[in-house]
């Protein structure tokens, strides 16, 4: 047996006992655009990289995307692992450099496997876009990444396990782990931490911590293909003892809680926050809620314990807009809540859609309009994506008026996001709208020394900074265009 840093213990038996190379090695590929090096560790890779090594597996990650790694430098890093799996996986508007990956580092790997949300929803397709795919792991990675790497140890033979496709074998899906406390903490170990940021990091050092997993709300935009819809969550205990982890082992201070709905459960929260605080961490933390998840005093209670920033999917102004996406919330509420969050001395992110079937492009300007009105401090202007399974797809494709076309966001990861033409608009429209709504949010002088003031006294104004020149090079650049 062999003890590694954190403790865990692995043996050498499995894949690769013999080899001098790694059983697993999962890759987040190269982003080499200017500019992208504030990225957030690959929770999901990391998830499934600490149930691979609690089974026994040698595992390594690559983040060439943090580490700003060229083709050939990974291709190198790769080459040195020798690895006998390698994973990949990625969302749907950024699979280009995954299947780049897969073509460039196939050569130099028995066997590659591809998971996460764009394997999930196409399945056999995804096969057909990645050739060089021996396997999909489908849904939640951890429990049917060790069950294949069991299956390869023992030379595959027969049927794949539960969860994992291969071409021309039998497919039976696998259950979603219920009790994610039996889920081992994501491999923060395998990752360069200091290297990641966060735009609204307010403390040195980031991180990503998932509590809960799932929705039971059914917005018709939502693509739920990996977490579904019943609500998981790790118990307080779990929560704080990774906060306590990432605080004290590895000496990080900020943490950005991607939980589809982290507050749905109340008393869990009261639990968490009661617990952090007292832990007597100083790491600060930012999460996503519903408008209808929060109250004042919770909010007071996440603000002492290290909470600094709310983000909540508003998406629109427009009453009739919230109801077209059954989002079930009133913009009645929201203007309550974002006043309660700057009474709770928190920052408040409002995420906006442009261009819903059924509004006009001034009634998407208005929703901006709608933001500075009920103070939000800081907005995500995106744009509607129509992911294949959603609601809002099909009923597009049904009412046939599903035309998409591709509009440049300083927000979106991917240069040109694939974009709904709501219904009456023309592709001129949308990008009008989305400039003209970043611009007369963000391009207002007493809005930006409000906010530089308070970054620096946060201690988060070069990263801001950053990003506001990135918004403002976007919006210069499309003068030109
Ligand atoms: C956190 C998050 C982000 C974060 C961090 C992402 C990250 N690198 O970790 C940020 C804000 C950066 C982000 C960005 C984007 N996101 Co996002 N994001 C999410 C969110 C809210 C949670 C994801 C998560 O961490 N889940 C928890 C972990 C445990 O699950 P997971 O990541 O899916 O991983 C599991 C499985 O997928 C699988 N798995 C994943 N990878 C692999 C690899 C292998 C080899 C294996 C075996 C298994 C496996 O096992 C994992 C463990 O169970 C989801 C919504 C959701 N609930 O899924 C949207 C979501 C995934 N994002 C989405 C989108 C569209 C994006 C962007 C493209 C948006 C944009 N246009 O800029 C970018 C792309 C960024 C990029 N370069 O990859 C969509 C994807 C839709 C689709 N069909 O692809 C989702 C579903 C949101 C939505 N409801 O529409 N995102
Ligand atoms: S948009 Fe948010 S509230 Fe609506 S279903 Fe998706 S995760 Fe749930």
């Amino acid at each position: 047996m062999v003890t590694v840093a954190n403790g865990s213990s692995y043996g050498l038996r499995g894949l690769g006992a013999g080899r001098r190379g790694v059983d697993l090695l999962l890759v987040r590929p190269p982003d080499l655009r200017p500019g992208r090096r504030l990225v957030v560790p690959p929770v999901g890779l990391l998830y499934v990289a600490a149930a691979a090594e609690r089974a026994g597996h040698r595992v390594a990650v690559v983040d060439a995307e943090a580490e700003g790694l060229s083709w050939p430098a990974l291709e190198a890093r790769v080459k040195a692992a020798r690895p006998e799996v390698l994973g990949l996986g990625g969302m749907t508007p950024v699979m280009e450099p995954v299947r780049t990956a897969a073509r460039l580092l196939r050569p130099h790997v028995p066997r590659l496997v591809l998971g996460g949300v764009h394997a999930t929803r196409f399945r056999e397709r995804a096969l057909d876009e990645v050739p060089e795919a021996d396997a999909l792991v489908i849904g939640e990675g951890e429990g049917p990444v060790a069950e294949l790497m069991a299956y390869l140890a023992s030379g595959g033979r027969g049927d794949p396990p539960p969860g994992v496709m291969t071409r021309g074998a039998p497919f039976r899906e696998a259950a979603s782990p219920r009790d994610l406390d039996a889920l081992p903490a994501p491999a923060l170990h395998l990752v360069p931490n200091p290297l990641y940021g966060y735009l609204f990091q307010t403390r040195p050092g980031v991180t990503t911590l998932i509590t809960s997993r799932g929705c039971p709300f059914r917005c018709t935009f939502c693509d739920k293909t990996v977490s579904g819809s019943r609500y998981r969550w790790h118990s307080p205990e779990r929560v704080v003892g990774e906060v306590l982890e990432a605080e004290r082992r590895y000496g990080l201070g900020y943490a950005v809680l991607f939980d589809d709905n982290f507050t749905l459960r109340r008393d869990r929260v009261l639990a968490i926050c009661e617990g952090l605080a007292r832990a007597g961490t100083r790491l600060e933390w930012k999460c996503e809620a519903r408008v209808d998840g929060v109250d004042p005093e919770l909010l007071r209670l996440m603000r002492r314990a290290g909470c600094r920033t709310v983000a909540f999917g508003v998406e629109s102004g427009h009453q009739k807009s919230l109801d077209r996406l059954r989002k079930t919330q009133t913009v009645a509420r929201t203007r309550e809540v974002f006043r309660q969050v700057r009474e709770a001395g928190l920052e408040s992110v409002a995420y906006v859609l442009l261009g819903i079937p059924g509004e006009t492009p001034e009634e998407s300007l208005a929703s901006m309009d709608w933001c500075r009105e009920i103070g939000a401090d800081f907005v995500q202007f995106s744009t509607l994506s129509p992911f294949p399974g959603t609601p809002i797809y099909e009923e597009a494709v049904r009412e046939g008026w599903l035309r998409t076309t591709r509009v440049r966001n300083p927000a979106d990861a991917e240069e040109w996001r694939e974009t709904l033409i709501p219904p009456g608009w023309t592709e001129a429209d949308l990008r009008r709208v989305v400039r003209s709504a970043y611009a007369r949010f963000y391009f207002r002088p007493s809005y930006l020394a409000r906010q530089a003031a308070r970054a620096a006294r946060g201690g988060a104004l070069p990263v801001r900074a950053r990003l506001g020149l990135r918004v403002a090079r976007w919006w210069a650049a499309g003068l030109t265009a």
